[in-house]
């Protein structure tokens, strides 16, 4: 197989902009790995934390996707656009009804489980801090804990029930779920809220399934090895210090 992205007939040079806990991040290495594309360099973001990274990166997160020196952000975009230049193999349908489906659930593992278990991420400080954090957002946490309950029973209505989200096989949707599901399963129960994917059975089915394709596996072992990455920042207290200079090199840039 050719993995040669090619737009306008030019080879181009493509570096993903990725750390291995970026849930993110993750869904287009999956999706990397499943197309089998050889020539994309995975690395972490050289200037991230900087006020050179705010600058160049309005958005400043990632996964970027940098192609010949310019970058485009945001994963559904990124996963879109390499779906467009390397067409075969294909991780979308094979009609507008299945491309359809298979975008619904993506969304489903983006914006309807991911961002809320990011925000939650976020107000628990479950991700930066070494014992639960009394936020005083209480209200907020129960919102979002509530958001992620019902978002992952409608998923369980949605799911594919033979060890794929849909079509039987790898789609772009296997690939948002699976670090939508990691997240839920990993940063839940450190914010005192149940797990959602043990109270879906169909979820739970699937979950247990996808854990064996070998891209998704793949995924997984990055996954868990950022997570410990993390906890050890956490325990050292190194993390302050890492968002600190982050929060600072973001005001900075904003204020050029
Ligand atoms: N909507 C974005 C979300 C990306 C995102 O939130 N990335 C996180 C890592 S998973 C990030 O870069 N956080 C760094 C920060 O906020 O400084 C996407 O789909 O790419």
């Amino acid at each position: 197989m050719c993995s040669c992205g090619r737009e306008r007939g030019s080879v181009m040079t493509m570096k993903l902009y990725s750390w291995d806990l970026s849930p993110y991040s993750a869904r287009v290495r999956m999706q990397v790995y499943a197309k089998g594309l050889t020539d994309i360099a995975i690395e972490q973001p050289p200037t991230y934390g900087t006020p050179k990274f705010y600058k160049d990166h309005p958005i400043g997160r990632i996964p970027l996707l940098e192609i010949d020196g310019e970058a485009i952000p945001e994963s559904a975009v990124i996963a879109e656009y390499l779906e467009e230049i390397y067409p075969e193999p294909s991780l979308l349908g094979a009609t507008p009804r299945e491309n359809a489906h298979i975008r619904t659930l993506a969304r489903i593992g983006d914006i309807y489980l991911m961002n809320n278990t990011f925000m939650l991420a976020v107000q628990t400080r479950v991700l930066a801090a070494q014992t639960p954090v009394i936020t005083g957002n209480e209200g907020i946490v129960a919102l979002l804990g509530g958001e992620l309950a019902s978002n992952t029973k409608a998923l369980d209505r949605m799911i594919g029930r033979d060890g794929f989200a849909c079509l039987g096989r790898v789609t772009l949707a296997d690939c948002a779920l699976v670090p939508a599901l990691f997240f839920l399963e990993n940063v839940l129960p450190g914010t005192g809220l149940a797990d959602p994917i043990a109270a879906n059975a169909n979820v739970a089915a699937y979950w247990a399934a996808i854990q064996t394709d070998e891209y998704a596996a793949r995924t997984l072992v990055e996954l868990h090895r950022g997570l410990e990455e993390r906890r050890e920042l956490i325990r050292s207290g190194a993390i302050e210090k890492i968002r600190a200079a982050r929060d600072a090199a973001r005001e900075a840039a904003e204020q050029t």
